[in-house]
């Protein structure tokens, strides 16, 4: 690319790691295999930073269809998970570890 393109580019690649600094985090656990809170609520249309804190000593998989998202998070570990922005919905998730037990919801709801 030649030099006027590659200066037009900078600003945007600039800015990407700033929006991820500025999302709102919400905190979810895992103890004993179970998510809490089970039911976390966020605004549409906004970026989410998920911080979840595996409080048990096994490893868990957060896993989402509807978010298309899975992160593997070690035992006594904790783990960044972007989502959104968001259409209004429910948007179903699980550790695919402990399918049984390790289920919930994130409810997007409008402004
Ligand atoms: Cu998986």
């Amino acid at each position: 690319m030649n030099r006027y393109r590659w200066l037009k580019a900078l600003p945007l690649l600039a800015t990407l790691p700033h929006a991820e600094a500025a999302a709102p985090t919400v905190e979810l656990e895992i103890i004993n295999h179970v998510f809490q809170p089970s039911s976390v609520e966020i605004p549409a249309g906004q970026k989410v930073r998920l911080l979840v804190v595996n409080r048990d000593a096994t490893p868990e998989e957060f896993e989402s269809y509807e978010l298309n998202r899975e992160k593997v998070i070690a035992g006594h570990a904790k783990a960044v998970i972007f989502v959104g922005p968001l259409a209004p919905g429910e948007y179903p998730f699980f550790g695919e570890f402990n399918p049984k037990t390790a289920q919930g919801v994130i409810r997007v709801t409008a402004p």
